[in-house]
């Protein structure tokens, strides 16, 4: 039965997606297609919405939609209708690109991107966010400033502030680099343009930004970006003066290779809360044939903590956990332990470390019984790092891949290193902001074992394992 839809709206099955290894189960994934970017978040009336750019004609990019889904916990979704599709001739005719979701006087409203050429709109709904109406006007904002000589002109996100509307979109300056350029607007239909937020420098960070987040963080303010052509996502946290950042900090976001697109909201506790889309790193035709392609990682908390960024997952992530293994760590002298009682693809494991400048703790995971096939992540305490090894993930692939995150000692309190596995999908937390994320495609069915491997030095205060829950029975 629908908590969130109306009462004659057919049920979305999922009942095809049985027997595929890599298909995640408790991680946020259409029932089948296509997905990239997470669009539209917002929490509104006790639920939270999470829209995406989606396919309904296939598990590749094309007639691009936002699909729908909508949970109370943040962890337990139910699918929704899709909630925009291209009009034809209307000015989304070839797809309805990334954007934010806002309230307007208590109307909920899309802001997004519609395409050739990139232009923004507007769409509103007046029965709980189930379906929308573009508006007539569209597009609000038909052309970049005549001045710019742009890469690209999208992916708007909005905010409110003193009684007025601002826009930041994603694009970049020919030959000069990625930039975020700023619109104000008092009834959301008229924009002005105000100017750069922010212009990079083609050669450090890309020549095009798309999907800006803009929000204040503390007593400052933090800009996200995914660039154009690295495929990563960086973040600038600095001083937000004269509709211009000054940043202070700049780093990439996440050390991955999958995570990409991210969109941050605020829900009514005042968190933010981030979701981005996990990008598939195998072949188009393996995507093709799974019939799925493109996974939400898991909604990410990001703070300000002393000063500090701070990227945690949700707490109602522990709501998934299902069967507790507690390692007794005194048993573990360095060297290779398998715990033989755990075969699994669905784990959240848990290491609280002391701090120490020596030893390293690996997890392998997917590790087969001969150990041919497996996944290493490490933390590395004299490194100061944590990595994911991929090199044997899959024995039919020849990778000499090692992702690495910088991951400092901290210099009071216990270090974690938390990892998830979701059949193809790896996101690991480490200290207060390292965050890696990856995709594995491991080949052998038996491919299911957990083992640890210690060096001397390294000193475990508790090691936890849990079974994740299902969240769809399929
Ligand atoms: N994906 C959307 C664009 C955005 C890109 C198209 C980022 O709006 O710039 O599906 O993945």
């Amino acid at each position: 039965m629908s908590q969130f839809s109306t009462p004659n709206m057919t049920p979305i099955l999922r009942a095809d997606a049985v027997h595929d290894p890599h298909r995640p189960t408790y991680h946020y994934l259409p029932a089948r297609n296509w997905m990239n970017d997470p669009n539209g978040l917002i929490y509104w009336q006790g639920v939270y919405h999470l829209f995406y750019q989606y396919n309904p004609n296939g598990a590749f990019h094309g007639t691009i939609h936002w699909g729908h889904a909508a949970s109370r916990d943040l962890v337990h979704w139910e699918d929704l209708p899709s909630a925009l599709a291209p009009s034809p001739h209307g000015a989304d005719a070839e797809g309805c690109y990334s954007g934010c979701a806002i309230i307007n006087k208590g109307v909920p409203t899309f802001v997004y991107t519609g395409i050739e050429p990139e232009v923004q709109c507007l769409a509103t709904s007046t029965d709980d966010l189930i379906t929308w109406d573009k508006l007539a006007v569209n597009p609000v904002i038909a052309a970049p400033p005549p001045e710019l000589d742009v890469t690209g002109f999208r992916d708007p996100f909005v905010w409110q502030q003193d009684g007025m509307w601002y826009l930041v979109l994603g694009s970049g300056l020919k030959d000069i680099g990625g930039a975020i350029l700023l619109y104000s607007s008092s009834d959301l239909i008229t924009w002005e343009y105000r100017g750069p937020l922010l212009v990079g420098q083609q050669e450090a960070t890309g020549t095009m930004w798309e999907c800006p987040n803009f929000f204040s963080l503390g007593d400052r303010h933090m800009l996200i970006i995914s660039v154009i052509p690295d495929g990563n996502v960086r973040y600038f946290i600095g001083e937000y003066r004269e509709g211009q950042l000054i940043p202070e900090v700049t780093d990439v976001l996440d050390f991955g290779t999958s995570f990409y697109a991210p969109q941050t909201f605020l829900d009514a506790q005042g968190r933010r809360i981030m979701f981005g889309w996990l990008r598939e790193e195998r072949s188009r035709a393996a995507q093709i044939a799974a019939g799925w392609s493109g996974v939400q990682s898991l909604p990410i908390i990001i703070e300000e903590r002393a000063g500090v960024l701070s990227l945690q997952p949700a707490p109602e992530i522990e709501l998934l956990r299902a069967q507790h293994t507690p390692v007794d760590v005194s048993t573990l002298h360095g060297g290779l332990t398998v715990l033989s009682g755990i075969q699994s693809q669905t784990l959240e494991i848990l290491a609280t470390i002391d701090p120490t400048e020596t030893g390293a703790i690996t997890l392998l995971i997917r590790r087969s019984p001969d150990g041919n096939e497996e996944t290493r992540i490490s933390y590395d305490a004299s490194l100061q790092q944590i990595s994911v090894d991929r090199q044997r993930s899959a024995v039919n692939v020849d990778s000499e891949d090692l992702l690495v995150a910088p991951c400092q000692v901290p210099t009071q309190g216990l270090l974690s290193l938390r990892i998830f596995l979701d059949h193809s999908v790896i996101e690991v937390f480490a200290g207060v902001h390292a965050y890696l994320s990856a995709r594995i495609y491991p080949t052998k069915a038996d491919s299911l074992g957990l083992a640890i491997l210690t060096t001397t030095g390294i000193r475990l205060h508790a090691l936890d394992i849990w079974e994740m829950q299902v969240l769809w029975a399929e």
